[in-house]
């Protein structure tokens, strides 16, 4: 069976970006590092943050800082307009159908951790099965372990290929009458395959198994519909998508939403406590107990009206060809390896050098002031599938241009000097 890939390049009719315009909107881009103009690509881990979330954060803070949901003075009324806002704005941005199906959290993280806790626990039991990809992030391997421990299910892993896309028939042949929950990477963050999620999401509904999409390293790179992709819940974190850290986001269908329960318990997740007996609140508040990170939210609806104003698919557009331009020029150097080569890929370029350790790369990189990523990126079993104790990674962004690819070249052609 073959893997059908419903996220395209995006739009072939995308505005092209300007990205020294772009570029002029972040000002850490400024700086030197080691004496030379930086080279960030290190995207993967966090994205790097422009002036209007800076601004946005700085407003909320200086004007408007005040608890939410709570007070009936003015400040409290803005900054729960603010954080509210916010919300709306992610709504839309993941193509939700309300904003009781969108749900702040601290990070993906925290939103699979929630699903699993909560879902899992309580309509999981021993001998079910949990089906995830051997391509995924520890945080959507742990969690799903933690649960089997819990509950005793059964954790399935679905192999992938020396190319690093997932084996379709293989996960075909693991969904059956045990499945009852499937988890997977849209984009993988070791490799950068990106997974045909709408039939992974199809097949496992023939199954009647819910899908949780862990949206990470794809909500920044390419346009996500979760109506689209038919898929039951889906994560991301606002850090990844020039948002700050510490806050993401949970989305999940209403109907799953209201049948689980509450995760964690304390103020606002209720609407009435007594000694006897506590009501829960209303989706989304149900699962946002105690003071929410009010600046960070705040700080991701300024991050998503910005990366709406450059528009996801120019965004898209200029990622695939920078890959496609990186893929070609490291290609050409003697003795590198890149790990990763599906068809579909986005924004992640991982390789390894014969004879060199990734953190050797790393550092030597870093003295040219080329920012990378070096080691197993909290995707061991990745590693072990790959016969590599690590990789270097260097992941593109909607500021990133050729200049700096070329940089990054001549800079790994320095370590191929060092270690002759
Ligand atoms: N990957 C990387 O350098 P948090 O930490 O909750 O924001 O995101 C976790 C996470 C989940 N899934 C995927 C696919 C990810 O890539 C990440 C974070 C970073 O690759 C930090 S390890």
């Amino acid at each position: 069976m073959k893997a059908l890939h419903d996220i395209k390049p995006a739009a072939a009719n995308a505005p092209p970006l300007d990205v020294e315009r772009i570029r002029r909107d972040f000002p850490i881009l400024r700086q030197r590092v080691h004496g030379k103009p930086l080279v960030y690509l290190d995207n993967a881990a966090t994205a790097q943050k422009p002036q209007a979330v800076i601004d946005a954060i700085q407003r909320y803070y200086s004007k408007e800082n005040s608890n939410i949901h709570r007070g009936v003075h003015t400040l409290s009324e803005k900054a729960t307009e603010a954080y509210e806002g916010a919300r709306v704005k992610v709504k839309e941005f993941l193509g939700a159908s309300s904003t009781r199906e969108t749900v702040f959290v601290r990070g993906s993280t925290e939103g699979i951790n929630l699903v699993a806790q909560s879902y899992g626990r309580a309509f999981l039991k021993e001998g079910d099965e949990i089906v995830i990809s051997a391509m995924e992030h520890h945080s959507n391997i742990v969690p799903w372990q933690m649960l089997c421990g819990q509950v005793g299910a059964r954790l399935r892993v679905v192999p992938i290929n020396h190319d690093g896309e997932m084996l379709i028939d293989e996960y075909a042949r693991l969904l059956g009458p045990r499945t009852r929950f499937v988890s997977v990477a849209h984009v993988s963050n070791a490799l950068g395959t990106v997974n045909p999620v709408k039939q992974i999401v199809e097949m496992a509904h023939a199954h009647k198994a819910p899908v949780l999409v862990d949206g990470a390293q794809a909500a920044p790179h390419v346009k996500v519909d979760v109506q689209e992709l038919g898929c039951d819940f889906y994560v991301f974190s606002g850090h990844k998508l020039y948002g700050p850290t510490g806050i993401g986001v949970l989305y999940g269908r209403e109907r799953l939403l209201e049948a689980m329960p509450p995760y964690q318990g304390g103020g606002d997740m209720i609407s009435l406590v007594t000694f006897e007996k506590t009501h829960y609140n209303n989706l989304p508040y149900k699962f946002e107990a105690g003071t929410p990170h009010i600046a960070g939210g705040i700080g991701l609806g300024a991050a998503i009206d910005y990366i709406n104003g450059v528009g996801i698919d120019s965004v898209a557009a200029h990622e695939q060809e920078l890959l496609a331009y990186a893929t070609r020029s490291l290609s050409a150097i003697d003795r590198l390896r890149i790990i990763g080569t599906a068809r579909e890929k986005a924004s992640v370029l991982s390789f390894v050098l014969d004879g060199v350790h990734a953190h050797d790369i790393g550092t030597i990189l870093d003295r040219e002031g080329v920012a990378i990523r070096a080691g197993h990126h909290c995707a061991m079993p990745v590693m072990q599938r790959f016969g590599v104790p690590a990789t270097a990674r260097a992941s593109f962004a909607c500021y990133n241009n050729r200049e700096e690819v070329d940089t990054l070249a001549r800079a790994i052609g320095k370590v191929s000097e060092v270690f002759k």
